[in-house]
């Protein structure tokens, strides 16, 4: 069909990675036409791209159908998209309904990760899921969501810039946001809203929480009394800081009893020449490093709940998707988040973010033959022994 050679074409181009400082000045000289021009050709150059990974899915998890919904979802948005590429002239009108439309895939769009979780629910409770597939599940989901976010940034950044009044910007400082980029974004603003919220759920459940010490640090400038400001997406920091806060707190509870003094989270804020580092750090009793891994992965953290009736009683419960979305957003502009714990103390998370605007560029999945090649052999069989293989054959051994 005309529609599959169209995929085609589009994702043979690949995504144009934007820094936050091209946001910035975009919004600065904001033109509606030249946004519009360049969306209308990037938004279905980024569906395409990961619009042909989903057909490189397994089979199984194609086929289950929530899976297929949201497929289903792609493929209207980037016929919808198109529309815009056949009209050659650029009328009010036309912006006006790229505007409306963009809007409309955004909202189409609003549960594609809870969809996408029940999806791979659906294939675990109907199939056994070998090592081989759950690892190409793990490889896909990091790059869908991250296309996913990617494509989220840019029509936020278009419909706040020239959406008109309706639509701004959250935070008290809204006058200076540029889109959803707050180019003065105060950091300590950012932790002390998601302390204060994540200290809520936690004072709910535990009717007690930990107490948060901030200390910043900075190479030069840096008195005292200032605090450390980046040009950022503060709703992005927010998500992330939320998130490690509620495993921090909960970890904390946990771990110490009742009418214990509970040791504070610590939280201490650098600013280098090419990092700005936020380390979050906890003394909830550390994990074991055999878990260490399966923090990031989504098909643990989807495990059937034993009781989904009651999943809104705790509040604090499960990793959920949380941890690997988190540092999703931390990559989406090239930084990172990484967890180090030492079991029997506590847990260390660190955010890092690009300090210069102009090399915090978007990391984008791009669709070629590698990717395809990734699908089809996947990731090598181990080459190491390891704990269970050395066990197995000495238990073997012994038998014999
Ligand atoms: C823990 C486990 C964890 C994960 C992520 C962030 C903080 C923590 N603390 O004990």
């Amino acid at each position: 069909k005309n529609y599959a050679k169209l995929l085609d074409a589009y994702s043979q181009f690949s995504p144009s990675p934007l820094s936050i400082k091209k946001f910035i000045d975009f919004g600065l000289n904001a033109c509606e036409t030249t946004s519009y021009i360049f969306l209308r050709k990037e938004l279905p150059v980024r569906l395409a791209n990961i619009m042909k990974e989903i057909a490189l899915l397994p089979e199984n998890l194609l086929r289950m159908p929530s899976v297929n919904a949201v497929h289903q979802w792609y493929m209207t948005s980037f016929r919808e998209i198109l529309e815009f590429e056949k009209m050659d002239d650029i009328t009010p009108r036309n912006l006006r309904n790229f505007c409306d439309s963009i809007v409309k895939i955004r909202n189409r769009h609003s549960d594609v990760v809870e969809t996408m979780a029940q999806g791979v629910i659906e294939l675990k409770e109907s199939h056994d899921v070998d090592q081989q597939t759950e690892h190409s599940i793990q490889y896909f989901l990091d790059r869908f969501y991250m296309s996913r976010i990617s494509i989220r940034m840019l029509i936020n950044q278009h419909t706040l810039l020239f959406g008109g009044q309706l639509e701004r910007a959250p935070g008290p400082t809204q006058s200076k946001y540029i889109g959803c980029i707050d180019p003065h974004c105060n950091l300590v603003c950012v932790i002390k809203d998601a302390y204060e919220n994540a200290r809520f759920l936690c004072d709910q459940y535990y009717l007690d929480s930990p107490e948060l010490i901030i200390e910043q640090h900075a190479i030069n400038e840096l008195k005292a009394e200032s605090d450390v400001r980046i040009v950022y997406v503060p709703s992005h920091l927010y998500h992330m800081l939320f998130e490690l806060f509620k495993n921090s707190m909960r970890a904390v509870m946990e771990y110490h009893g009742q009418n214990e003094q509970y040791p504070p989270i610590r939280l201490t804020i650098s600013k280098g020449k090419e990092d700005v580092c936020l380390k979050l750090s906890d003394r909830g009793g550390g994990i074991p490093r055999s878990l260490h891994d399966q923090l990031f992965k989504y098909m643990y953290s989807t495990a059937p709940q034993p009781s989904k009736s009651d999943a809104h009683t705790v509040p604090l419960a499960g990793y959920g998707y949380g941890l690997p979305i988190s540092r999703l957003y931390a990559r989406y502009f090239h930084g990172d988040l990484v967890i180090m714990s030492c079991e029997g103390h506590g847990t260390d998370a660190v955010i890092y973010m690009k300090a210069l605007s102009n090399e915090a560029n978007e990391l984008l999945p791009i669709f070629n033959k590698t990717t395809s090649k990734f699908y089809r052999t996947g990731y090598p069989i181990g080459d190491w022994t390891n704990q269970a293989t050395s066990l197995n054959s000495r238990q073997i051994s012994m038998q014999c």
